[in-house]
C-alpha cells in the first residue's frame, strides 16, 4: 500500500520562490519535480505562500502506523488518517523529527501525535493498544467477510461474535454474498496478483466478444494504476456504438456462468439518466452504471500450487486446482466512458481530492458518468481523461501517480 507514489507533478515555475527554497532544502535540486497529493490544498497553500510538499517515492514506517489508526474509524477520522498517511508517502526523506513535518499540510492533532509516539518510543502506544484489543481483532476478521461492513461487523461484536466459527455458530442468516464470503473467506483474504488479473481479463475478453462482437474492456482499479497486487480485479466494458451496451452485462453473467466461472455473482442495474436525473452530484461515491459484483472460479496455473498457513500454525499443502478472486465488472456507454475510466481507476482518495477540486476550484461536479460545469449550466463532453483533466484546469496525471 506504501510503497506507491502519489499524485501531479508541477513544474518548477509554477512554485513561489519560497516554496523553491523549501524544496531544495528538503534535498530537491535544480530539476525538482513536486508531488502533489491534496490538489485543493496544494492552491490554498500556494496562495498562503506555505510550502507545499514534496518530491519521490519513500515509504515510511510511519503511515502503517497511521493507518492502522484508519481502523479506530469510529466517527468519520479515516480520511483525515488517509490524508496524513499520503502526506506521509510523499515525504522526500524518512521523518525523524517532528520540525520536519511543520507546515505540512493534512496532519492534525491526532495524527501528529501519533507520529511524535513512534519517532520517540519506536511505536505509538495508542496503536498498539488499539491492535491488541479483541474489538479491533474482530473488527478485522469480520469485516475481512466478502459481504459484511462496519456496521454489521460492529452489531455481531455487541452480541460477542468475535470470529468466524462464533459466527457460524450463532444461527444467524446470513445473505448471499456473505454465505459466499464466508465460504471463500481464506482465498478472498488473499491479494490477487497481477497474473491472476490477466488470466481474468482474458476471461472476460472472452466473455463480452462471445456475447456482442466488438465490445472492448479496460482494466481499472488499482492494477491500471501499477500496483502489483490488489484485493479484486476491476473491469469496465463498454461497445463503440452507443447504445449496443444496454442489456450487455446480462449476456456477459449468463455466458460466465455457463462455462463456470462464477461462484457468486449479484448484479445492480443502472439508473443514471441525465435528464431525470439532473447534474452528476459530486458527493454521491456510488455511481450508476450497470454493476457487477462477483467471484470467480480461477483455475490455478500448475507453478500457482501455493501453501497455506492452517489456523494452528501447520503449513498444508492446497491441492485445490482453483481460486476464488473477487472481480468487478462495470458497463458504460460509450459516450460516458472516459468518465467512467477516470472514477474506476482511483485510488478512492485520489477521485475523492479531484471532485473535491472540481467544485471548489471549477465549480464543476465530476463524477464516474460526466462533468456539470455549474457557471454554464450543462454537461461538458469528453472522449479521453485527457480532455477532463483539461476541463479540471490540470496536467494529465497518469494512473501510476493516482495512488495516493
Ligand atoms: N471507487 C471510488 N469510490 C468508491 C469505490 C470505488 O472512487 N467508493 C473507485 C476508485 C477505485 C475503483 O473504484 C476500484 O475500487 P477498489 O477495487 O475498491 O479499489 P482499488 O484501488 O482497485 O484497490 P484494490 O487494489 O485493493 O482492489
Ligand atoms: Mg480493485
Amino acid at each position: 500500500l506504501f510503497s506507491e507514489s502519489v499524485t501531479h507533478v508541477i513544474s518548477e515555475n509554477n512554485c513561489s520562490a519560497e516554496v523553491r527554497t523549501w524544496l531544495e532544502s528538503q534535498g530537491g535540486g535544480q530539476s525538482l519535480g513536486v508531488h502533489l497529493l491534496d490538489i485543493s490544498w496544494y492552491t490554498e497553500s500556494m496562495r498562503a505562500g506555505h510550502p507545499v510538499v514534496i518530491t519521490d517515492r519513500h515509504k515510511l514506517q510511519l503511515n502503517t502506523y497511521v493507518m492502522e489508526l484508519h481502523f479506530l474509524d469510529e466517527d468519520g477520522r479515516g480520511v483525515a488518517f488517509r490524508r496524513a498517511a499520503a502526506v506521509l508517502k510523499a515525504l522526500p526523506a524518512q521523518v525523524t523529527s517532528m520540525s520536519q513535518l511543520r507546515g505540512l499540510p493534512c496532519l492534525g492533532e491526532h495524527s501528529l501525535r501519533v507520529i511524535k509516539d513512534v519517532l520517540e518510543n519506536g511505536e505509538s502506544s495508542e496503536v498498539e493498544s488499539t491492535k491488541q484489543s479483541e474489538r479491533f481483532k474482530a473488527l478485522k476478521i469480520l469485516t475481512g467477510i466478502f459481504g459484511v461492513g462496519a456496521k454489521t461487523a460492529d452489531r455481531w461484536i455487541r452480541e460477542g461474535i468475535y470470529n468466524l466459527q462464533q459466527l457460524r455458530d450463532s444461527g444467524h442468516a446470513l445473505n448471499q454474498a456473505q454465505k459466499a464470503g464466508l465460504e471463500h473467506y481464506n482465498d478472498l483474504n488473499q491479494p490477487v496478483t497481477k497474473a491472476e488479473a490477466n488470466a481474468i481479463g482474458e476471461i472476460v475478453q472472452k466473455a463480452v466478444i462471445s456475447v456482442l462482437p466488438g465490445s472492448q474492456i479496460a482494466l481499472t482499479g488499482g492494477f491500471r494504476r501499477g500496483k502489483l497486487t490488489g484485493h479484486d480485479v476491476d473491469f469496465l466494458i463498454t461497445h463503440p456504438e452507443e447504445g449496443r451496451e444496454v442489456g450487455l452485462m446480462s449476456k456477459v453473467v449468463s455466458w460466465l456462468e455457463s462455462q463456470g466461472f462464477l461462484l457468486y455473482q449479484k448484479t445492480t442495474r443502472n439508473s443514471y439518466l441525465e435528464s431525470k436525473d439532473g447534474p452528476a452530484r459530486p458527493a454521491s461515491n456510488m455511481d450508476r452504471f450497470e454493476r457487477c459484483f462477483s467471484i470467480f472460479k480461477l483455475t490455478k496455473g500448475e507453478e500457482q500450487g501455493t501453501t497455506q498457513p492452517e489456523k494452528n500454525g501447520v503449513q498444508t499443502m492446497d491441492n485445490r486446482l482453483w481460486r476464488a478472486v473477487r472481480v468487478d465488472l462495470v458497463v458504460s456507454p460509450i459516450s460516458q466512458f472516459a468518465f467512467a475510466v477516470l472514477g474506476w481507476t482511483g485510488s478512492k482518495l485520489f477521485e475523492r481530492e479531484l471532485r473535491r477540486w472540481a467544485g471548489h476550484e471549477k465549480d464543476m461536479s465530476l463524477s464516474s458518468h460526466a462533468v456539470f460545469d455549474n457557471k454554464q449550466n450543462r454537461y461538458l463532453r469528453a472522449t479521453s481523461e485527457e480532455e477532463i483533466f483539461a476541463y479540471l484546469g490540470l496536467e494529465y496525471i497518469p494512473p501510476s501517480e493516482r495512488n495516493a
